[in-house]
């Protein structure tokens, strides 16, 4: 079973578990895919029987694949019963997910479930379910009921402690509910489900009407549900199932027990320097990821930002040569094949920076050092929030972010207001005034300068 059927799933669990069943021969498993809020890849799917193409891009690309382990797609917004019926389901053993930072409605300040949000409200008061959280729930609560087993649910989102975290937000969700039903779930849940955390990896871009094109010439075909990606993958697990799971490990998923080093180490790098040229990117009118990398002070900037700034911050997982992780993460962006682009990856800034970069700044401000580039990736944030309209901003807090700036947009107002936006930077930062200046300074070169000025600072600082 899993919560969100994004392009991402059917180009990472879906190929690792059909990968895995291919491998080990134990062809029992399938996967019932549940969409969030709209059911697109329902109506792509269901007409090809769950069939769907994937088409590797780049350099040591495999031949285009047709994957088969996905054997339903419902409709999570149409039918959140079946959902909930599914995971209640005595024949499910797992729960993926991949519903995206602001999938899992986290309260931005406690971190814990955020109980004022509408949704979450709704899910609490007994509506069917809409959020993930809240699927989880009362598929659990059901499962308990009706005795359907231990459950694993396994998120495969891009956050620290992935699994733990969904095990608190559920929890939450239960504590939320009146004694007579809270009792007994949270009881049901301590004995019988797990949450292992996971740190997946491919960069799958939205597939574009260009790609399906591309597919349909070389299939001879038309598959509207075709996934565009990277060759790479990866996907590092903790081994705590509740219940049985495909051989993931036979189709090479490492099963590991330092997940949480393998997550902090590709959020801190390559999610941060992805991010970091999504933004660069878009201030100076680079339109893919390629093409921001190609630029050689932003590629400049990546390096040094993990090198001097976030790498010094971690402590990388026994086998990961961090030197040799930074020059592979951008050789990856600099894949043109891919199409990647700066509009997608700078999408939900808001849920995303924070993870990435303030992490780094914050361990950097406090051993004394300078975060000077990651300071650079913020800047560049705040610049692209305050330079879109707020129907253009792809964020779900473009109009709180918004509300906070005056219409003149310089340094001196933008840096300050968007700083004192509590659920990203914690009162700390928000008055930090070494970091402050950076970011003033980053934001007046962006905002003056463009990109001559980020070729000269970078280039000759
Ligand atoms: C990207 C990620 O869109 C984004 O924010 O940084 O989706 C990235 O492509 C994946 O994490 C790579 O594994």
């Amino acid at each position: 079973m899993h919560l969100g059927l994004g392009a991402f799933a059917r180009a990472h669990t879906a190929v690792f578990t059909e990968n895995a069943m291919l491998a080990s021969g134990d062809f029992r498993w399938g996967i019932v895919g549940v969409t969030q809020r709209s059911d697109t890849v329902v109506q792509q799917l269901a007409p090809q029987d769950g069939l769907f193409t994937v088409a590797e891009r780049g350099n040591g690309a495999s031949p285009l694949r047709v994957v088969s382990s996905i054997v339903e797609a419902v409709s999570g917004r149409d039918h959140p019963e079946a959902a909930v019926d599914r995971i209640a389901a005595a024949s499910t053993q797992v729960v993926t997910l991949t519903v995206t930072e602001k999938g899992y409605r986290m309260h931005p300040q406690t971190g814990s479930l955020n109980t004022d949000d509408e949704q979450v409200q709704a899910d609490l008061a007994g509506h069917p379910p809409q959020t993930a959280i809240g699927q989880i729930a009362r598929g659990i609560q059901q499962r308990a009921r009706t005795g359907g087993g231990p459950l694993t649910v396994l998120s495969c989102d891009n956050l620290p402690g992935n699994g733990e975290l969904t095990g608190t937000l559920v929890r939450a969700f239960a504590a939320a509910l009146p004694d007579a039903e809270s009792g007994p779930l949270v009881a049901w849940l301590d004995a019988n489900v797990t949450f292992p955390s996971t740190m997946v990896d491919r960069m799958v871009p939205a597939t574009t009407e260009g790609d399906l094109n591309a597919v349909e010439r070389e299939l001879g075909l038309r598959d509207e549900a075709a996934v565009v990606a990277e060759p790479f993958m990866q996907w590092v697990i903790e081994d705590s199932f509740a219940g049985d799971r495909p051989a993931w490990e036979e189709a090479g998923a490492v099963f590991s027990t330092d997940v949480a080093a393998w997550e902090a180490a590709k959020l801190r790098l390559l999610n941060a320097s992805h991010s970091m040229l999504a933004y660069l990117g878009l201030a100076t009118g680079k339109a893919t990821i390629s093409d921001a990398v190609g630029e050689d002070a932003f590629r400049a900037a990546c390096s040094r930002m993990m090198a001097e700034d976030a790498l010094p911050t971690i402590e990388l997982p026994p086998g990961l040569d961090g030197k040799r992780y930074c020059a592979q993460v951008l050789e990856r962006f600099a894949n043109t094949a891919l199409g990647h682009t700066t509009a997608k990856v700078g999408s939900d800034g808001s849920q995303k920076i924070g993870l990435r970069l303030l992490t780094t700044v914050r361990a950097t401000l406090d051993a004394g050092r300078e975060p000077r580039w990651a300071a650079l990736a913020v800047a560049a944030w705040m610049h692209h929030v305050a330079s879109t309209p707020t129907s253009e901003l792809n964020d779900p807090l473009a109009a709180g972010l918004h509300a906070v700036l005056t219409v003149t947009r310089s340094a001196e107002t933008v840096v300050p207001a968007l700083l004192g936006f509590s659920s990203i930077f914690d009162g700390e930062l928000a008055v930090h005034p070494g970091f402050t200046d950076l970011l003033l300074h980053w934001y007046r070169l962006i905002d003056t300068h463009g990109l001559e000025g980020l070729r000269n600072e970078i280039n000759h600082g």
